[in-house]
């Protein structure tokens, strides 16, 4: 898809839209901030929803990247594409297999605990109980995913920062701040090892600086 020629930048500027609350947007912020990328971090133009912003945005989702006329939606795919466009520091493992182990657990983290995380966090104060119990156990069962795939090294898997940090991070830290607001039981106190990997991945200079950014913005 390409971007309509009025909404104009500059032939290969590359300009991120995300916002600090949005924990799709984070992860992304993540490997742009690991790869110390020259790219333009701004406000979405117009509201999320707003006819203006699915005008230019097809999907009408943030984060969303433009690069000169090209435009990208989706987390996992801007995430692909900034690390095919830069490779340099890499964030996927040379190895096939550690490869593929990276992606897998990516996908736990958006579908199995960031996705119903976003949508516990919209519940109502009293939700019916099967939607919120719903909710709750593809949350549980996102977390014991996780949990079967997180390595014993300082990262998701093995001791370097890749792409599946970028998600797991920002996904295990909602769950936190969930469990904090009282709005869902301490389903981390059951998951030591996964515990024991947000503590650590905390102290990675980049995690660290996104999740401040989400707090603030989300409190
Ligand atoms: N699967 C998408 C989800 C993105 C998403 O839902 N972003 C939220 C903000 S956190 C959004 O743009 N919501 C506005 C809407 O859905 O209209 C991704 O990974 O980028």
């Amino acid at each position: 898809m390409t971007r309509p020629a009025n909404e104009g930048c500059f032939l290969n500027l590359m300009i991120l839209y995300p916002l600090n609350s949005s924990p799709y947007s984070a992860a992304v912020r993540i490997a742009v901030y690991a790869k110390n990328l020259d790219i333009e971090i701004v406000d979405p133009p117009g509201e999320l929803g707003s006819t203006r912003f699915h005008s230019i945005n097809a999907l009408g989702t943030i984060p969303w990247l433009v690069h000169g006329d090209l435009v990208l939606s989706e987390s996992v795919a801007i995430l692909e594409y900034l690390e095919e466009m830069f490779p340099e520091p890499a964030l996927l493992p040379g190895e096939p297999y550690a490869r593929a182990t990276v992606r897998v657990v990516q996908r736990i983290a958006e579908l199995g605990i960031l996705t119903p995380c976003a949508e516990l966090r919209r519940l109502p104060e009293t939700p019916d109980a099967a939607t919120g119990s719903a909710k709750l156990t593809r949350l549980v069962r996102g977390l014991a995913s996780a949990d079967a795939y997180v390595s014993d090294g300082s990262c998701a898997v093995g001791d370097r920062l890749t792409l599946a940090d970028c998600q797991l991070s920002v996904a295990l830290s909602l769950v936190r701040n969930l469990v904090r607001a009282g709005k869902i039981p301490n389903l981390l106190s059951a998951r030591p090892r996964l515990s024991r990997y947000l503590t650590t991945i905390e102290a990675n200079r980049d995690v660290y600086r996104v999740l401040g950014e989400v707090d603030t913005a989300q409190t």
